[in-house]
């Protein structure tokens, strides 16, 4: 019992020690994006472009170029990005092949949509 607690404790402590190592070498910044392969502006209160088409794997950046705030929320409830203010992005990365309706929940009437495809052969993707 008493080295089961040792054990337990000694993993926080490393645990801890790891998060500090971290944050220590990344100084707090602004998150950098990643390579996405489209990227949706909302602008006037419309997601340009929609449809898109995507892969399975593909990053999707949304970046808001409005100035009220938006959200990028599937009708499923699969994915949301909360509140985007003016300027900011949110990346998601669409895993399963199918088609994504979603819209804005501050403005309902905002809709669009992305189309993901089965994922190709790596060797398809540039020609
Ligand atoms: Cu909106």
């Amino acid at each position: 019992m008493h080295t089961t607690l040792s054990r337990g404790l000694s993993a926080a402590t490393l645990a801890l020690c790891l998060a500090g190592a971290a944050s220590a070498a990344q100084p707090a910044a602004a998150p950098s994006l990643l390579p996405a392969v489209l990227t949706v502006h909302v602008k006037d209160f419309k997601y340009n472009p929609t449809p898109a088409t995507i892969h399975v794997g593909d990053r999707v950046t949304f970046i808001n170029d409005d100035d009220e705030a938006h959200t990028v929320t599937a009708d499923d409830k699969s994915f949301d990005s909360e509140g985007l203010d003016t300027g900011n992005t949110w990346q998601h990365v669409f895993t399963k092949p199918g088609t994504y309706a979603y819209f804005c929940e501050l403005h309902p009437y905002m809709k669009a949509t992305i189309v993901v495809l089965p994922a190709t052969p790596k060797e398809d993707n540039w020609k």
